[in-house]
């Protein structure tokens, strides 16, 4: 779009530095008109520290991404999978990705959406159809225990449907998935780090989901011309059943969401506090919000009966307006203002502050969360008073990633620049001390950044190893291949003052957010347990076609290179069961179960069991086949389907 003149990668310095930055800027007048109206003097150069060095002179290197032939990455990376609606595992850090692990969407692999399990998994309609085909993943986060990843667990949102998927990090799969009632435009999500009030539960047993859209309530079609009745949301989800715990009705609405680490605080920005149905509208405000959530407080509400319920959902809905929640020693809920229009709030792993970045405001706000606990207990008058520094920092900041040594690194999606700065600096700074230098590096980035993420960057051991950072815009970094660009995930190295750009990974679009940690955060199963299954079938010798009218059950398992039957009969009519267990053990050895002119297909791990049912509507020979290459006569592997007329 803004790039005509060509770009030289390996040319690094200031003279490339400042012409990417009026390339990006230049690109933002087209694909970012909401935010035009950005104060005119780019602080970004202001506040700007040295330049960053060439990263060839950089120990670390390019070269700590290249590993040798059989050698494996240190660190493992979540990712979202957009519009995949999937969880990408990368290797760190190489980038190598490592497996994709379906949730929303079919996955044709794995047999996702065509098996009955994941269906159950999914969500059918009355008629066993698949209720939703599509998602817009975003945010993805692990569960945790004092403070840190305990490997259990992790969260991605689907923003289309208001649905929160888990994934088991012992399995690496999706096992759960809710769908949130009475919401819209389900954005942010964080699970909560210990318990408000219970000091032995210090891991992770509620997951906190923001909605961006407000809507009637209840959606049903009455009020649908006044908007000043739309309301949103905010959500809890108990992280093992994952049932529905609470909503809080709210002003304005949710876009990012964080945690305290000791359980008491969750927050979301909001950049529509105006409640503005059309983007004009919802940028009126100079200020917008941070709103807080006293957790224990809205739990005791609930218990006490204060609630009410929308539509047909049972949840329970608290009043977390600014109306119902004037008196602090009573407020569930505390609005702490931000500037206009703000995107990602982030959690330091100092477990001091929220820093919210700004978008539309060239700022960062530091929100010190002692102070927010002072307001609810009375001690402080105003809850702007939590509000321990606003700095500019440069132009679209979104979201802050942390490196465990004080230092912040803030996405500037309208500089297309990482910046790193210091958050005790930057509140002497505020605090009137104007040689506070905050801060301590930029770096180019490629371009149009969006998400950050460091190794376990949102954790007490926040081990400032790597960044990794979604670059929303790819233009000239790869091959081109026609209109629809790749997305730019770049690592870099965050080891030393200087941060160094290491390596440029195209993905498929639109990944958002991610979480990295170290490998020895999970301990992953290779191989099933049978009892997992309730339909395994545990021995061969249970195979067979099983009838009961025009229901039929067909047992089936599959050792290499065989299946247990050679052949199985049906009629024509029937609806078919078929029940199929591995019973390989052997770690690796994957077999496929695809059936030609039925549409089934899917992959069956060592000891694991899946089923289908379908209708025999189609008579002929079908020779199902093992889709998997497993043995060297994986080709042979089949057994005969017959439909009788
Ligand atoms: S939001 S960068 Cu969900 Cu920032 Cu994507
Ligand atoms: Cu079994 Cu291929
Ligand atoms: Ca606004």
């Amino acid at each position: 779009m803004s790039e005509k003149r060509e770009v030289k990668p390996e040319t690094v310095g200031i003279g490339r530095r400042r012409f990417i930055n009026t390339a990006a800027l230049a690109g933002l007048t087209v694909g970012v008109a909401a935010c035009n109206d950005k104060p005119a003097n780019a602080p970004a150069a202001a506040a700007s520290g040295p330049v960053a060095a060439p990263a060839a002179a950089h120990s670390g290197g390019a070269n700590a991404t290249h590993l040798k032939p059989g050698e494996l990455d240190t660190y493992y990376g979540l990712w979202s999978g957009g519009h995949n609606g999937d969880v990408r595992v990368l290797g760190l850090p190489s980038g190598r990705e490592l497996l994709r692990i379906p949730c929303f969407v079919p996955d044709a692999l794995v047999g996702w959406g065509i098996t009955n399990e994941s269906k159950a998994v999914m969500g059918t309609k009355a008629d066993g159809s698949l209720r939703y085909t599509v998602a817009d993943t975003h945010h993805l986060h692990g569960s945790y225990k004092d403070g840190n990843y305990d490997g259990r667990y992790a969260w991605v949102n689907d923003k289309i449907n208001s649905r929160i998927a888990r994934i088991r990090l012992d399995y690496f799969i999706c096992d759960k998935i809710t769908e949130l009632p009475n919401v819209q435009g389900f954005h942010g999500i964080f699970p909560d780090k210990r318990d408000p009030v219970d000091p032995a539960i210090n891991y992770t047993t509620r997951v906190f989901c923001g909605a961006e859209f407000a809507i009637p309530l209840p959606n049903d079609g009455k009020d649908v011309n006044a908007p000043e009745k739309y309301r949103s949301m905010f959500s809890c989800v108990d992280a093992e059943t994952m049932e529905m715990r609470w909503q809080v009705l709210i002003d304005g609405n949710c876009d990012l969401t964080a945690t305290s680490y000791d359980g008491k605080l969750a927050a979301t920005n909001q950049y529509n506090v105006e409640n503005g149905v059309h983007y004009e509208d919802m940028m009126s405000a100079e200020r917008d919000a941070c709103l807080f959530f006293n957790i224990a407080r809205i739990e005791e509400a609930v218990k006490a009966g204060k609630f009410k319920t929308v539509g047909s959902s049972k949840v329970p809905v608290v009043d977390g307006t600014r109306e119902a929640n004037k008196d602090p020693k009573t407020a569930l809920t505390a609005y702490v203002s931000v500037p206009k229009n703000p995107h990602g709030v982030n959690a330091s792993p100092d477990q001091k502050y929220f820093i919210c970045a700004g978008k539309l405001s060239p700022t960062a706000t530091v929100i010190e969360l002692a102070k927010v606990l002072d307001w609810f207990d009375g001690k402080m008058e105003k809850v702007d008073g939590a509000i321990v520094a606003e700095v500019e920092i440069g132009l679209g900041p979104l979201h802050t990633a942390f490196d465990g040594r004080g230092n912040a690194y803030t996405t500037l999606f309208l500089d297309s620049q990482v910046v790193k700065w210091n958050v005790e600096a930057a509140i002497k700074f505020h605090a009137g001390d104007k040689n506070a230098k905050y801060v301590v590096d930029r770096l180019d980035v490629h371009y149009q950044p969006g998400h950050i993420n460091a190794t376990h960057s949102e954790t007490v051991a926040a081990d400032g190893k790597y960044l990794a950072v979604g670059c929303k815009f790819s233009k000239d970094r790869f091959l081109p291949v026609g209109p629809f660009h790749p997305e730019n995930e770049q690592l870099i190295d965050i080891s030393g003052d200087k941060m160094v750009l290491m390596a440029d990974h195209p993905v498929r679009g639109e990944p958002h957010d991610f979480i990295i940690f170290k490998r020895d955060i999970v301990k992953p199963k290779q191989v099933y347990d049978l009892n997992e299954f309730p339909l395994a079938v545990k021995d061969a010798k249970e195979s067979g076609v099983f009838r009961n009218g025009k229901k039929v059950t067909v047992k089936l398992t599959s050792q290499a290179p065989a299946f247990s039957l050679r052949e199985f009969t049906v009629k024509k009519g029937d609806e078919v069961t078929l029940i199929l267990t591995n019973l390989d053990k052997i770690e690796d050895l994957t077999h496929g179960f695809a059936v030609p002119k039925y549409n089934i297909q899917f992959v069956i791990n060592p000891l694991e069991t899946k089923s289908v049912t379908f209708i025999a509507d189609k008579p002929g020979v079908f020779w199902a086949y093992c889709s998997t290459f497993c043995h060297a006569l994986h080709l042979e592997m089949r057994t005969r389907m017959i439909v009788e007329a």
